[in-house]
């Protein structure tokens, strides 16, 4: 007896969900024969090519793309039509309310994954089941500070910056001999365009030029700076890495409570350089700042030929 009143507490839950979720206009039934549909529907192929039928109403336009998409639907339906009974039942007056609801007459897709099981041709991307003509394949068709990502143009966001030494081989600098090749940076800091100082930069990437005279070849130093502008402490204990000259790159990422900071127009970079900002020695070494995405999948160039203490406005 308990086991009857479980299966007849479990019948009743799952029979009340039917009647509320059920709406018949957006639900394929499956069925072989006009017997199997409500009065007003009739029993039709789904247009895919396979056997299946399914009950819609009478006299409406069976769209193909639409009968493709929902014939996973119907299968899904039918597996279900044998554990629940949610077909077309003359006995059930609430499916036969929701039949004659007309009020309803939105296309909503009826799966979220409906495009799962569904490749479109090159140029074309799935929209809700069916394959519409794509927004873009490549970053060319995008606009300014947009990329394709999924078929769809997005604007970049942009989180983190790249130092590129540019100092050439030839500069004195450059020389084996040299304790410290290159661009030597000490400290990233991010201002807002009102001068408040926001994050101090931490290295995500680092790319230097090896150099066996390099003796300043440590990035993570600079995620120990309080500043990007010279204190003087940096005279007694040099604290700094050398990027090693020549295309040597430096990717410094912003973060607060936890969270990357979007780098938005406006905003600017302060970029502590040892040599002209500490010791105001002449210097040969340059480098070039990006703003780049979080990633550093996409950079631009915000600003070049710059040597030694520099403020770069985003
Ligand atoms: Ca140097």
């Amino acid at each position: 007896m308990p086991r009857l009143i479980v299966l007849m507490t479990v019948t009743a839950a799952l029979l009340s969900a039917c009647q509320t979720d059920l709406n018949v206009e957006e639900l394929p039934f499956s069925c072989t024969g006009p017997s199997d549909c409500l009065s007003g529907f009739e029993c039709v192929p789904v247009g895919d090519g396979s056997e299946l039928k399914q009950c819609v109403r009478v006299g409406a336009n069976v769209d193909a793309s639409d009968a493709t998409a929902d014939a996973r639907d119907v299968a899904q339906d039918a597996e279900r039509d044998t554990s629940v009974d949610v077909g077309p039942d003359s006995a059930d007056t609430s499916d036969v309310t929701d039949a004659v609801d007309t009020t309803d007459t939105t296309d909503t897709p009826s799966d979220a994954d409906s495009c799962a099981n569904i490749t479109c041709s090159s140029g074309e991307q799935c929209v809700d089941g069916a394959c519409v003509e794509a927004e873009c394949t490549t970053d060319n068709e995008c606009g300014f500070r947009e990329v394709c990502e999924d078929n769809q143009c997005t604007s970049l966001v942009y989180g983190s910056i790249v130092i590129e030494d540019t100092t050439s081989q030839g500069a004195l600098d450059c020389k084996a001999t040299s304790p410290s090749p290159g661009a030597d940076i000490f400290g990233v800091q991010l201002f807002a365009a009102d001068g408040t100082p926001i994050a101090m930069g931490q290295v995500d990437e680092a790319n230097l030029t090896p150099i066996a005279g390099n003796q300043y070849d440590d990035p993570s130093v600079i995620n120990s700076a309080t500043s990007a502008t010279c204190t003087g402490d940096e005279q007694e204990s040099p604290e700094y890495v050398s990027l090693g000259c020549n295309g040597a790159t430096l990717r410094v990422v912003f973060s607060a409570a936890g969270s990357s900071i979007e780098l938005t127009d406006g905003m600017v970079v302060e970029i502590g350089e040892y040599d002209s900002a500490c010791d105001q020695f002449a210097t040969d070494e340059s480098y070039q700042v990006y703003k780049c995405t979080r990633s550093g999948d996409h950079c631009i160039v915000i600003a070049s030929g710059l040597s030694g203490q520099s403020s770069v406005n985003l």
